[in-house]
């Protein structure tokens, strides 16, 4: 599918502020990639679909984690994680997107997960640091992102887990996994 025929049909299915939310985390993901390493062409593709499922009735998140045997652990837990893997399966299904790559930036852009790829990384700190973001710490999740990858992931992750623990929320087993590996990975590059 063409780009911006792509960007036309993403944006229908968001309210206006959840595109302009959208358009800052492409920007920043293509910046990412370029300071880190990643495909800037995947970064952008992921980031545009990245949300596309994320005002979607509950009732239709839920339909397509149980039909197509997405992770059943979803439904156990916050329904603000579900968007991210059923906008990876409807980027799939309906937008015709195939690159593995793409498909797992978007799948585990909210949660993290244990082994996160060069483009995860990039596209799940992008969603944290875009300009319009605006909760505790995030100028300083940007300043590290001036310099580490993991470091700054790991401060968005902290700032997520903070907020859920304030509000006596369970935390997601990918998102403690995640956390965990940057660190092992970071004491590795010690
Ligand atoms: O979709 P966005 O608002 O752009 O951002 P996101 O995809 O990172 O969604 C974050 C939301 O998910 C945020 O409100 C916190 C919530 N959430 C609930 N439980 C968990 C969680 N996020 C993570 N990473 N881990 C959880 O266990
Ligand atoms: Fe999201
Ligand atoms: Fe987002």
């Amino acid at each position: 599918m063409d780009r911006a025929i792509l960007i036309d049909k993403v944006r229908e299915q968001m309210p206006a502020r959840r595109w302009e939310h959208t358009q800052g985390v492409m920007d920043t993901a293509v910046i990412l990639a370029e300071r880190f390493g990643a495909d800037p062409v995947k970064a952008d593709l992921a980031a545009i679909l990245h949300d596309v499922a994320k005002y979607w009735p509950t009732e239709r998140m839920e339909r397509i984690i149980r039909e197509h045997r997405l992770p059943a652990d979803l439904l156990e837990h916050d329904k603000q994680l579900w968007h991210a893997p059923v906008g990876a399966f409807v980027a799939e299904r309906d937008y015709g997107i195939k690159d593995r790559d793409v498909l797992d930036a978007i799948r585990y852009h909210t949660s993290g997960r244990e082994q996160m790829t060069l483009l995860d990384k990039v596209v799940c700190l992008a969603d944290y640091i875009e300009p319009g973001r605006d909760f505790p710490n995030v100028n300083n999740i940007r300043e590290l992102a001036k310099h580490s990858l993991d470091e700054a992931l790991v401060a968005g992750f902290d700032s997520t887990i903070h907020f859920l623990l304030t509000r006596k929320k369970r935390i997601y087993p990918l998102t403690v996994l995640a956390r965990n590996a940057l660190i092992q990975q970071m004491e590795v590059n010690e």
